[in-house]
């Protein structure tokens, strides 16, 4: 395999909200439907062109409730332009039968998790049975998933997918590099380019370094023409001992680096394009 060219623009994802973070302890977290409508609507305004979506219930937990997630991806629709990516990664205890049905809300985009892997203390649970009811259930509902990767065989997974099911929706393979979980691939510049040896051909990639990982994770993602996500669901650090004030300003940020290295935001509407995502 080689590695994709360097495109002429980045897509920005932007994942505000994840399902591992508590509001008590992270206040400035976009639990509810008007939080995330403003920080969807923000996050746009500085460059996200994709945004990775998380609910909460009335008492801030995660849920995966069908209402509230066609109700999120109805006011997103109507308030951004952003493509919806809805997680059917949910919590690691989240039933599969709940993380199936998130597809009946008809989000843009849905991830589909190539395996499973340990996840701090926990398992996130993906079993290929699943992982390939999710890839079908995409296709009969053209909807573009986003194959994210937690470590490097989750690869060769998503090879012996493609050939033994066909492509994705959109005909597009779109790849999410999750780095630096606890149980996972590390977030490194070495790690990074050994996975881009094993995309598939014609892939284009996005990653993401959790916590202090962030950083070194973006600039190699760039560097070797990727695409980036940012966002709450992946660090709450800033910078060393500063404390993330929202998710616009991860963005922001990723999008003045990608400016400073020429590839800079692609609009919702290039995201759309790049992905095989409807217009
Ligand atoms: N919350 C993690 C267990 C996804 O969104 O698809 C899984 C996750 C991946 O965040
Ligand atoms: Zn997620």
């Amino acid at each position: 395999m080689t590695a994709p060219l360097p495109t002429t623009g980045t897509l920005l994802t932007v994942a505000p909200t994840g399902a591992e973070h508590e509001k008590a302890e992270v206040p400035n977290l976009p639990v509810t439907l008007d939080e995330l409508v403003k920080t969807a609507a923000d996050c746009q305004r500085v460059g996200a062109g994709l945004i990775h979506v998380h609910i909460r219930d009335d008492d801030a937990e995660p849920t995966l409730d069908l209402g509230r997630l066609k109700e999120t991806v109805d006011a997103l629709r109507s308030e951004t332009d952003l493509v919806v990516q809805l997680s059917t990664g949910g919590a690691v205890t989240d039933p599969e039968e709940d993380r199936l049905a998130v597809l009946d809300a008809l989000p843009d985009s849905a991830s589909c998790t190539m395996g499973t892997v340990n996840f701090g203390d926990a398992v996130f649970m993906n079993r290929w049975e699943f992982i390939v009811e999710l890839h079908k259930r995409m296709q009969e509902r053209q909807i573009v998933p986003e194959y994210e990767i937690f470590d490097l065989g989750q690869l060769s997974s998503l090879q012996r997918l493609l050939d033994q099911h066909g492509l994705p929706a959109g005909g597009h393979v779109h790849v999410d590099l999750v780095m630096g979980v606890p149980g996972g691939m590390p977030g490194d510049t070495t790690t990074l380019t050994a996975a881009l040896r094993l995309l598939p051909e014609g892939a284009t990639f996005s990653a993401t370094g959790v916590g202090r990982s962030t950083l070194p994770v973006l600039l190699a993602s760039l560097s070797a023409g990727g695409h980036l996500r940012v966002g709450m669901e992946d660090t709450l650090s800033y910078a060393r001992g500063e404390r993330v004030r929202d998710n616009a300003q991860l963005v922001a940020r990723a999008a003045a680096v990608s400016r400073i290295a020429q590839r800079p935001p692609l609009t919702p509407e290039q995201a759309r394009k790049l992905l095989g995502v409807r217009q």
